[in-house]
């Protein structure tokens, strides 16, 4: 909900990704997926990829990064380490060695800072296969990258000649 249609549950997110958290309790409570404000304090504190951020004084909540939605996140710019890796999976390959890699429905093409998280990521789709990224070379050429607050890396597009498979 706090990345992907949330108007299925009626819910709105606000041009940052906010949700209200007590109305993101009602309302995925009122559509048949109820929680209570201790649920959402501990998925918030032990989520293995730390997915969500409270603010201050936890009435708001939003997702860190992987939105479908247009939010603006004010994103932080960061330079990326010479080499960053992509989980994907074999019958993806040809499109990707052809325009490189793209957002999909995403904001973002998501890039993985170690090869074990990469295939996880591509493991969720059959056998992983991980595409190595010269982001050191993109940088260079002037492609911006963003770190996200739980330590994603992002940016808008890999083109093809910076992949190795
Ligand atoms: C593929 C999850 C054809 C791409 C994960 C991927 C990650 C292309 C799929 C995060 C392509 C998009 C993001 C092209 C890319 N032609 N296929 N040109 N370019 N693709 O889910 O990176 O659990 O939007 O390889 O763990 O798989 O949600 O991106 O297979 O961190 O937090 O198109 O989402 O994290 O799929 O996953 P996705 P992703 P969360």
């Amino acid at each position: 909900m706090l990345r992907h249609q949330p108007e299925t549950v009626g819910l709105t997110l606000d041009v940052n990704g906010w949700a209200d958290v007590e109305e993101l309790i009602v309302k995925c409570t009122e559509h048949g997926q109820p929680f209570t404000k201790e649920d959402l304090e501990q998925i918030v504190a032990t989520n293995d990829k730390k997915r969500y951020t409270f603010n201050d004084d936890h009435t708001r909540i939003r997702a860190n990064q992987g939105h479908s939605l247009e939010v603006e996140l004010n994103l932080k710019t960061a330079e990326p380490p010479e080499i960053l890796y992509h989980g994907t999976v074999d019958k993806f390959l040809e499109a990707i060695g052809q325009e490189g890699l793209v957002k999909k429905s995403r904001q973002h093409v998501h890039l993985s800072q170690d090869l074990e998280t990469a295939q996880k990521v591509g493991s969720r789709r059959g056998a992983p296969v991980v595409l190595k990224i010269k982001a050191g070379d993109m940088h260079r050429n002037g492609h911006i990258f963003y770190l996200s607050d739980n330590d994603v890396w992002l940016t808008d597009h890999v083109p093809p000649t910076f992949l190795v498979k």
